[in-house]
């Protein structure tokens, strides 16, 4: 969706990029050598609002571009990921869902089932709102009710027709990936009781920006948000941040806890990270400008260290087909010459080719039964769970490639 206005996406401000990525295809848009020619790409450039304090992307493509019948993350392949959603669950379950019996909870962008499983095995009234069809289906196979649409305003209406109002809404990893979100600020309020809460996680930019992990950046993440931000964006929407805690997932996010303007005390840690984002500079173009010249020499560290193993005639291959390695691989152009395949235990990724740079993504057998010398981990978020795994990996003599926070091997 071309925003050629270039006004930010919440208060409507005029607002110029800070840094531009260059074209890049769809970060899920894995595909088939005879869907080469006709690859769709957008240009990338991401810009921080001096109004509102929110960072997002100047364009930024249809959402049916992204999210359809192929999309190709599901977010139950990860077994840490389920236990996160298995404690997310009882926080919502001990503290906003009062009488079982007649509660009624929301999510938005719930993909597979990961979290409102855990509701309906409590028996609790749910909806999941997932417009790709295919990792709805699963959820829907598994008993949970789902919708295939994009949650805004209208669909708020239409549901609080047919289901009444809610007592706990919730959502991971989406809300930074939808482009009109007063709309959906908006459909939240209307679909709240009054004591309800909405509760929703995604990426945290200081995280991003302590990181360097500029590979969060991607079409799907048209907004990496700051406590700053969703505190404006939730005042000018009849909402207000109550509370936030700081998450370990998905590199570093942020769960905000938002609730109708005066219906919650304010917790002490909105004031703590609302100071602690001043002091670190993130309300201030100087720190983006910073972060655009760290992003370049994270590029070029990368490059030249991958350029100096294939002279030494090292294999290396990419671990974990993310959406977040479209950006390093295609901003660093970074192709087969430098990363032989990309193992990724999804079926849906494998024998196709990654977006933009058209390197093999490959099963999970293709790195086990033949070790190569080197392994880029670009599913870096899930460190922990994969080293667990892959202890044999270095065993026989292997290193991995890091570039989060900075380009290394280990070990
Ligand atoms: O925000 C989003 C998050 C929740 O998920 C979405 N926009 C899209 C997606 O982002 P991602 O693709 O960067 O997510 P992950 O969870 O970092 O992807 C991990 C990838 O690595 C998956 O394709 C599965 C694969 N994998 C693997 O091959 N072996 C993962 C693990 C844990 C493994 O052991
Ligand atoms: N909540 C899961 C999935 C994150 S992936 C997790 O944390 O693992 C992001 C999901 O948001 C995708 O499944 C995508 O289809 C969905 N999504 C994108 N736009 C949406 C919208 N407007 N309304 C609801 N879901 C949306």
């Amino acid at each position: 969706m071309t925003n050629n206005n270039k006004n930010c996406r919440i208060c409507n401000n005029n607002i110029k990029p800070f840094m531009s990525f260059g074209d890049m295809p769809i970060a899920n848009g894995f595909l088939k050598k005879n869907q080469f020619e006709n690859e769709y790409f957008f240009k990338m450039q991401t810009a921080f609002c001096n109004s509102c304090k929110t960072f997002q992307l100047i364009d930024q493509p249809e959402p049916t571009k992204m999210f359809n019948d192929n999309y190709p993350f599901f977010s139950s392949l990860s077994k840490y990921m389920k236990i996160h959603f298995e404690k997310f669950s009882e926080n919502i379950l001990e503290n906003y869902v009062k009488d079982k019996n007649n509660s009624f909870v929301i999510e938005i962008g719930s993909n597979d089932g990961i979290m409102l499983k855990n509701f309906k095995e409590n028996n609790i009234k749910h909806l999941g709102i997932e417009p790709s069809t295919n990792v709805a289906k699963v959820a829907k196979d598994k008993g949970i009710e789902t919708i295939s649409k994009f949650f805004d305003e209208n669909l708020a209406e239409e549901i609080l027709k047919k289901y009444g109002k809610a007592d706990a809404m919730f959502s991971a990893n989406c809300i930074c990936h939808i482009p009109n979100l007063n709309s959906v600020f908006r459909g939240v309020n209307k679909l709240l009781k009054d004591d309800g809460v909405f509760a929703y996680e995604d990426p945290y930019l200081a995280e991003m920006l302590k990181k360097t992990s500029y590979d969060q950046i991607y079409d799907e993440h048209v907004f990496i948000f700051s406590i700053t931000s969703v505190n404006n964006i939730a005042k000018l929407n009849g909402l207000e941040l109550f509370d936030a805690q700081k998450q370990i997932t998905h590199g570093g996010s942020m769960r905000y806890m938002l609730a109708k303007k005066g219906s919650r005390k304010i917790s002490e840690n909105i004031r703590h990270f609302l100071k602690e984002e001043e002091e670190l500079n993130m309300n201030t173009e100087e720190r983006y400008l910073l972060f655009k010249n760290q992003c370049e020499k994270s590029k070029k560290d990368l490059v030249d260290l991958l350029q100096k193993l294939k002279k030494q005639n090292k294999r290396v291959i990419g671990y974990g087909a993310t959406s977040k390695s479209t950006t390093i691989l295609n901003y660093s152009n970074i192709n087969e010459s430098l990363i032989e395949f990309i193992s990724d235990t999804t079926p849906l990724k494998q024998n196709k080719f990654s977006p933009g740079m058209h390197i093999p993504i490959k099963d999970y057998d293709s790195f086990k039964s033949n070790y190569p010398d080197y392994a880029v981990l670009f599913a870096w978020n899930h460190k922990k769970e994969i080293f667990d795994k892959e202890i044999d990996f270095v065993k026989n003599g292997g290193k991995w490639i890091h570039f989060i926070p900075e380009v290394s091997i280990e070990p």
